[in-house]
């Protein structure tokens, strides 16, 4: 039997570094495609860089640049050369005449990482969408780019067909998607809608891509999301239910990875998943304590939380991967943050105890007097969970209980009545 041996495509990585751009970022960002590349299972051969003022607007970097590339490219037979920024559509024409190969720019890398990540309907028409945006202002002179649409990187997702038809097809299509993601987006609202009428405390998981969200979200709820060494193994939210130490019940979401330039057709795309982080009671931000750039994560997920108005939300710093934790790590001030492995069991329980301890002291405290023949009301409060103790009063024929309710919830209403104190806010420090 033989085996099928699948070469892998090889690639020059090329950036522009702006005179007037912080050079660790840029570093950063360098580096980031490098490992996007390896995500999107392209091997990187050579990473070549040219410092700049700005960037060309008809050839990206100068052009002597650009035939020093085009030379290596052949030297090392390269199938595609991956631009670190988005390419306009005159670019991308110019430097597909100059280049025998690929050519593709960063939005296309990350939306081909998508396009194969992409599990759920939501995801799927996402994705999809934010390709049409790409491909729209790019269709008029893709003649040789089409024609060479083989397979592989950058060219995965809309079909050949639908490349070849004209851009009213492109059009309809693209108001089908938002219709449809509309659809699925008010779905979702309703069930957010639902768990918030219903008072469950949502937790959520953001952060860098490769902090390790998922791999918490499944410790900490053994739930299967993938999880992987590698940039945007999540792309759907996942939900699942966290049974505290208490027993109390609150639903954890884990969400899709942030990175630094994030191209802005995708950010548009998954805005709608990212939206549920504003429902969130409370965020819990996973950092990587192992990553030298982690000064450099914490500010972009603070960025993106507040570009999506949820920086009010209280928020737990989780700085993750202790075991990996080397001397002289610097860890950035938070104002509530806790320092855990994901991988070690105690870590796991002290970040369940920090989030009870969170979720208890946003509640407020009654104690409530309820007759023995009230059955309803003691067995509705058991099941409801709020109870924190209960005393019976044999004189009385009643029992004494605590228990821990917002006012806002729909239970309120009904132990109103057998409220014994003014009510009293637990102000508990966190
Ligand atoms: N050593 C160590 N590795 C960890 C820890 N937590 C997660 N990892 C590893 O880090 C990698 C990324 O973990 P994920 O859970 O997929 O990260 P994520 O934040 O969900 O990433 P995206 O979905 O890409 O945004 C995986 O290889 C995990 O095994 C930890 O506490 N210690
Ligand atoms: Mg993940």
């Amino acid at each position: 039997m033989n085996d099928i041996i699948k070469t892998k495509e090889t690639a020059i990585v090329v950036g522009c570094l702006l005179d007037n751009r912080d050079t660790e970022r840029m570093r950063l960002s360098m580096e980031e495609l490098h490992e996007l590349a390896d995500t999107a299972g392209v091997e990187v051969l050579d990473v070549i860089t040219q410092n700049r003022e700005r960037v060309d607007s008809a050839w990206y970097l100068g052009t002597g640049k650009i035939e020093e590339i085009a030379q290596r490219a052949e030297e090392l037979d390269v199938d595609v050369i991956i631009f670190n920024d988005e390419l306009s559509p005159s670019q991308t024409r110019n430097l597909d005449r100059v280049f025998d190969c690929k050519v593709i720019d960063r939005t296309q890398l990350i939306l081909d990482i998508f396009a194969g990540r992409a599990q759920s309907r939501e995801g799927k028409i996402q994705v999809e969408l934010a390709q049409y945006n790409y491909l729209l202002p790019r269709l008029a002179g893709q003649g040789k780019q089409l024609s060479r649409l083989g397979g592989g990187i950058g060219t995965r997702g809309p079909g050949e067909t639908k490349l070849e038809s004209d851009r009213r097809h492109i059009r309809k299509r693209i108001s089908e998607l938002k219709q449809q993601l509309e659809d699925t987006v008010r779905t979702r609202q309703l069930h957010r809608e639902r768990r918030k009428k219903n008072n469950v405390f949502q937790v959520a998981l953001v952060g860098y891509t490769n902090a390790g969200k998922s791999t918490l979200l499944n410790q900490l709820t053994a739930a299967e999301t993938l999880q992987e060494d590698k940039l945007f193994a999540t792309l759907d939210p996942t939900t699942r239910q966290l049974t505290l130490p208490s027993g109390m019940e609150v639903l954890l979401t884990d969400t899709v990875g942030f990175i630094q330039d994030l191209p802005t057709t995708l950010v548009a795309a998954f805005r709608s998943t990212l939206e549920g982080v504003k429902e969130a009671d409370l965020i819990l931000h996973v950092v990587d304590i192992s990553h030298p750039d982690l000064g450099i994560h914490m500010e972009v997920v603070n960025r993106i939380l507040k570009d999506l108005k949820a920086e009010q939300i209280p928020e737990l710093v989780v700085f993750n991967k202790a075991d990996l934790l080397t001397e002289g790590t610097y860890l950035p001030p938070a104002e509530a943050s806790i320092l855990v492995s994901a991988l070690r069991e105690e870590d796991q329980k002290k970040l369940l105890d920090r989030i009870e301890d969170f979720v208890m002291s946003s509640f407020d405290r009654f104690t409530l007097k309820v007759p023995i023949s009230r059955g309803d009301i003691l067995s509705m409060l058991h099941r409801e969970g709020v109870e924190m103790d209960q005393e019976y009063q044999e004189e009385e024929e009643s029992y004494r209980i605590t228990v821990r309710v917002n006012r806002d919830h729909p239970i309120y209403g009904r132990i109103a009545p057998f409220l014994l104190d003014p009510p009293e806010t637990v102000e508990e420090s966190w």
